[in-house]
């Protein structure tokens, strides 16, 4: 069995009481946390920032697995602390040389992980392999929380683990209690779970994470 990680997407997190919410994420068993970046520019919208991620730093241990969705990421790396035992995804389309910038990743002592947003074909990961860690697939569009499973990316997260069984595959998007055994049925072992599971109020963090990771209801 494989073991799933469960990231909680904090951009969906109470942003007032944000200490107290990493404190229970991780008290009920939280894997990483993951922290959307967006520049406003590669996705229409404005999102976390580079200081709530060294001040989160400051306070916990865990690692952090920072998602961004920014315009040419290999040059803004420096800007984030990031670390040992941290996730860090940028997007395929987003990067001139995808290479380099998992080199990059590496060399920060982070695992690099190519994010795929619904337009980007897996196969684009082909002879990535060697750089990379994993993929982080997004099963909705990238830019907002509360959308909709795009149907297709199912499919995907399937081609991926069959071309790449040794690595992280991540689902970014709508993982609702019930699309979450669909993605890990598929391959995922990682889920980014916001709006639609973790903080949806049906259960508290524990239950909610413990059937995330496969648990009955
Ligand atoms: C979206 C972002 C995601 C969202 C997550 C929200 O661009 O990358 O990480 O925060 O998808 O979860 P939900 O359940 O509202 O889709
Ligand atoms: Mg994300």
């Amino acid at each position: 069995m494989r073991r799933i990680f469960v990231n909680p997407s904090l951009m969906c997190a109470d942003q007032l009481r944000m200490y107290g919410e990493i404190s229970a994420l991780i008290a009920a068993g939280a894997d990483l946390l993951h922290i959307d970046v967006m520049d406003g520019s590669f996705v229409p919208n404005i999102q976390l920032g580079t200081e709530l991620m060294k001040a989160i730093k400051r306070e916990f241990s865990q690692p952090l697995d920072i998602h961004l969705m920014i315009d040419r990421p290999g040059d803004k790396l420096g800007y984030f602390p990031i670390g040992e035992g941290d996730w860090v995804s940028f997007h395929y389309k987003a990067s001139r040389d995808p290479v380099r910038v998992c080199e990059a990743i590496r060399e920060m002592g982070a695992k690099a992980l190519i994010a795929l947003d619904p337009e980007t074909p897996a196969g684009v990961c082909a002879g990535l392999e060697g750089c990379a860690d994993g993929v982080l697939i997004m099963t909705v569009r990238p830019g907002h929380a509360g959308q909709k499973l795009i149907p297709e990316t199912i499919e995907k997260i399937r081609r991926a683990r069959a071309a790449m069984p040794d690595k992280i595959i991540e689902a970014d998007g709508n993982v609702s209690f019930k699309n979450a055994g669909i993605m890990t049925e598929a391959g995922a072992d990682a889920l980014v779970c916001g709006s639609s599971s973790l903080f949806s109020g049906e259960y508290g963090y524990e239950e909610s994470i413990r059937i995330l990771k496969g648990g009955k209801k």
